[in-house]
């Protein structure tokens, strides 16, 4: 069997096994299948891994999260169209891999207001009614924001242009590095160290936070300060799963999920920690300053936005008052 077959097999075996799971512990407990595009363990879910645990633990409630698996278990680009059907019932997944069903979904990276400053607002309200109309999902929480998006490269920049690089992107970055003059090529996280390594690429886009998990240092020389945008990597329940709940078990989510957000109050120390971690495996910094700086940071801004617009002109222009300052 060629590897292509064997893949093909082992995806659709996955996802009978998946439809299949779908179980009650007793008439009233609630047992729901979760899925995340980020390995177990990794920097970018460990707030979310939290957070299932916590759920898990708690006897005096009747909702469990069964956690099948990350990457290894669905393609991450995948599992937008997974939780709108309702394959699985729970994803942890960024807006910037489902851009194919619901193109506004990756602006929520632009927000200049954290997650609870959005509820707080009321705009919560709204952006969650986009995602039950868009995605059939309810967004049931707004993970990693203040964790910030940065530029690693294996050649030295000494300003903002990018022409004559091949860099790695996801949606998040294509709009700017392109803007800046980059060739830009996609590929999920897994991805990444091989194209690195083949010299495939010159560099990536990623977190501040997460390079050591899969060993990218090792294949990173360079990091440009300053960072862009927030990270923002959603949790999404499908709609009819969710309505299916009792109000009491959406309440309770609901509850743990405001839990789960302010966790990301630590980002600051957290990214500083990551700074200096990346110093110390010997990756240098390129600081743009001044002008540069300016140039940088705008551009990130002007492009996310004018693709956001270009894609989902009426959802993003109402998204964008909503989240901007
Ligand atoms: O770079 C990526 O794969 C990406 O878009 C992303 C989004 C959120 C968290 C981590 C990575």
């Amino acid at each position: 069997m060629s590897n292509r077959t064997l893949h093909h097999w082992i995806g659709t075996i996955t996802i009978s096994i998946l439809l299949l799971g779908m179980t009650t512990a007793n008439a009233n407990e609630v047992s729901l299948r979760t899925v995340s595009a980020f390995a177990k363990g990794s920097s970018i879910s460990d707030t979310f891994e939290q957070f299932v645990k916590r759920v898990n633990e708690d006897e005096t409630t009747q909702v469990e999260l069964d956690f099948i698996g990350g990457p290894e278990v669905m393609p991450p680009f995948q599992l937008g169209n997974a939780v709108r059907s309702g394959v699985v019932d729970v994803a942890f997944v960024p807006g910037a891999f489902y851009t194919n069903l619901m193109p506004v979904a990756d602006a929520l990276k632009l927000s200049e207001y954290s997650p609870w400053e959005l509820r707080d607002s009321g705009a919560w309200e709204e952006i969650v009614q986009m995602w039950h109309q868009g995605m059939n999902v309810h967004y049931l929480a707004f993970t990693n924001y203040g964790n910030t998006f940065q530029l690693y490269l294996t050649k030295p920049v000494d300003n903002t242009d990018l022409s004559g690089l091949k860099l790695r992107i996801t949606p998040v970055y294509r709009a700017f590095f392109r803007e800046l003059g980059a060739t830009v090529v996609q590929t999920p996280p897994g991805q990444v160290y091989t194209a690195l390594e083949r010299g495939v690429v010159d560099g990536y886009g990623w977190p501040i936070q997460g390079i050591f998990d899969l060993g990218w240092q090792e294949q990173t020389d360079y990091r440009v300060e300053p960072g862009f945008y927030t990270v923002e990597v959603g949790v999404l329940v499908n709609l009819d799963t969710w309505r299916s709940l009792t109000d009491q078990q959406r309440a309770y989510l609901t509850k743990q999920a405001k839990w789960l957000e302010l966790l990301d109050r630590k980002n600051p120390k957290i990214n500083s920690h990551a700074r200096a971690r990346q110093k110390e495996a010997g990756i240098e910094t390129i600081r743009l300053d001044g002008e540069a700086r300016e140039t940088f940071v705008t551009t990130a801004y002007e492009a996310g936005w004018a693709e956001i617009l270009q894609q989902a002109p009426d959802k993003g222009t109402r998204l964008r008052k909503l989240i901007s300052k």
